[in-house]
């Protein structure tokens, strides 16, 4: 993150995978002023510390997007309701209506003079017809038109950064908006049937192997491709965006796109194991092919996300390991209270 400390930022999402992380990323760094909020009841964040402002709203409602935005400098907006392909295919309206919060947010950010807000949108929002081919598609800013998002969450993405731009444009409220491709690590949903692709197969990995049933099911034909971003870059990627006069929404992602075989080869290794692969092509697939094109990114900040799949994949096994077997003792595993601070 860049060096200067900043104070009276809200985090949205907090108790969830992005947000919490972001919120322990500006701990570490000493922000002062924290202000996390999300939907769920506090035992259910992913990470939740004692120092910073915790609160427990619904950001459907205007009024608690006013309670959240009141008196702070810098909005991250990275509440939605989200998952992966077995979420996203099957909830569409409840994706389309998480247009609610970010719209709420920004006239809350106007009515209280808050002077910075970032709008976490998706690779979704692309379109369909440029992801057809299993050969991974580049995916250009420009990609986006003419608009064919992903059913449902993709449009909400697009929507919505459609109205950052316009709160930008009409109003002056500085906007910046990500594009995430495909975030994974540790803390992130790795079951409950939100899950995507990385923390899934590595689940499924572990199963097989704690169980001694050698097998793995995988969703589709195996040979769509996907690049995927390590949280440790995500969250440096965001604090650059936020901080950039970047003004377009640009693409924030791994540029090492791999088919979901090849995901699987790589978890198995890391399991030192090999199962039996049977496919599902009944099961929720999304696009074919979809890359990262990080022309932008690094035209306008001299750097991409970086950490190889291989590595992040690594410590996101052993973190989904260390919380199946907790989960199998039961103990609560995934919540994390209060860490410490560990600079
Ligand atoms: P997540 O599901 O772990 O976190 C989202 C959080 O938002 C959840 O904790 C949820 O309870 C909260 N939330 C939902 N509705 C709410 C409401 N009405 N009021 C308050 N809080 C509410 O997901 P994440 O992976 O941390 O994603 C964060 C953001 O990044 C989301 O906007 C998501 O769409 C976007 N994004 C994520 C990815 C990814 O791969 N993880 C990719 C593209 C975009
Ligand atoms: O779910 P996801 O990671 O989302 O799936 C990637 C590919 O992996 C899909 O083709 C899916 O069928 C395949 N797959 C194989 N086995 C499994 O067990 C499995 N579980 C899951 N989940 N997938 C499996 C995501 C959206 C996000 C977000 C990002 C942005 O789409 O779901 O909400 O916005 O995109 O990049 P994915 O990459 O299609």
């Amino acid at each position: 993150m860049a060096e200067k400390t900043r104070d009276l930022i809200v985090v949205t999402g907090a108790g969830g995978f992005i947000g919490g992380s972001l919120v322990a990323e500006l701990r570490k760094r000493g922000c002062k002023s924290i202000r996390a909020v999300d939907i769920k009841p506090f035992e259910q964040w992913y990470q939740r510390f004692d120092d910073v402002e915790n609160l427990s709203l619904d950001l459907n409602l205007k009024e608690n997007c006013e309670t959240a935005a009141k008196d702070m400098q810098e909005i991250y907006n990275l509440a939605a309701n989200m998952g992966g392909m077995g979420f996203i295919e099957h909830n569409k309206a409840l994706c389309m209506l998480s247009v609610l919060i970010n719209t709420h947010m920004l006239q809350a950010a106007l009515k209280y003079g808050v002077p910075r807000y970032f709008f976490s949108s998706s690779a979704c929002v692309y379109n369909g017809d440029k992801q057809k081919t299993f050969e991974p598609p580049s995916l250009k800013e420009e990609d986006a038109y003419p608009a064919l998002a992903e059913d449902g969450y993709g449009w909400e993405k697009l929507f919505s950064e459609r109205m950052c731009r316009h709160y930008r444009e009409d109003y002056g409220l500085t906007t910046r908006v990500a594009r995430f491709h495909n975030v994974y690590g540790p803390w992130g949903t790795w079951y409950g049937g939100r899950e995507k692709a990385p923390a899934a197969i590595c689940r499924k990995v572990i199963e097989a192997k704690l169980s001694g049933k050698h097998e793995i099911s995988i969703w589709g034909s195996g040979t769509q491709t996907r690049s995927f971003m390590f949280i440790d870059d995500c969250i440096k990627g965001m604090d650059l965006i936020m901080r950039s006069n970047i003004l377009e929404p640009i693409n924030l992602g791994s540029s090492e796109a791999v088919t979901i075989n090849q995901l699987v080869d790589l978890a198995e290794e890391i399991g030192g194991i090999k199962l039996k692969r049977s496919y599902d092509l009944t099961a929720p697939k999304g696009v074919n092919g979809r890359n990262s094109d990080n022309t932008l990114i690094q035209k306008y900040l001299q750097w991409e996300p970086s950490t190889p799949l291989r590595i992040g994949l690594e410590r996101t096994y052993r973190w989904i390991y260390d919380q199946y077997q907790a989960r199998e003792r039961g103990e609560a595993g995934v919540v994390r209270e209060s860490a410490p601070i560990v600079s």
